[in-house]
């Protein structure tokens, strides 16, 4: 009896690691495998890259950091925005859901040509 007991304990704490460590993993917000990752960098006044392709209906997460200053990432026709601090890295998840082109703007106020740093992704 008490072996069994000991190695039902073991499972399940085994199995509760592997749930929680998962969990952990979900929590970060880090790509999972099955998804592309695109890094976007952020600078006075631009993204690069300054055109995005993107495939409909695949999942995707934006990378997204700066060089300089906050700048901010806005897609409005997706309803998507972000704050991009520099030093550390906003994650933007999607899947694109129509196809066409669309404008992304900083829109958080950078300088002098803030209003001009857009650029684009194209859902194909
Ligand atoms: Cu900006």
């Amino acid at each position: 009896m008490k072996p069994t007991v000991a190695s039902g304990i073991t499972l399940a704490s085994v199995f509760a690691l592997i749930v929680f460590s998962g969990l952990a993993l979900s929590r970060l917000g880090n790509a999972q495998t099955d998804e592309r990752v695109v890094k976007i960098t952020a600078h006075k006044f631009a993204y690069e890259p300054s055109q995005i392709e993107l495939k409909l209906g695949e999942p995707v997460v934006l990378e997204l950091t700066s060089k300089d200053v906050l700048h901010g990432f806005n897609i409005p026709d997706l309803g998507l925005r972000t704050d991009v601090e520099p030093g550390e890295t906003a994650r933007v998840r999607l899947v694109p859901q129509k196809a066409g082109t669309f404008e992304f703007h900083c829109d958080n106020f950078c300088g002098l040509d803030h209003e001009d740093m857009s650029a684009t992704i194209i859902v194909k």
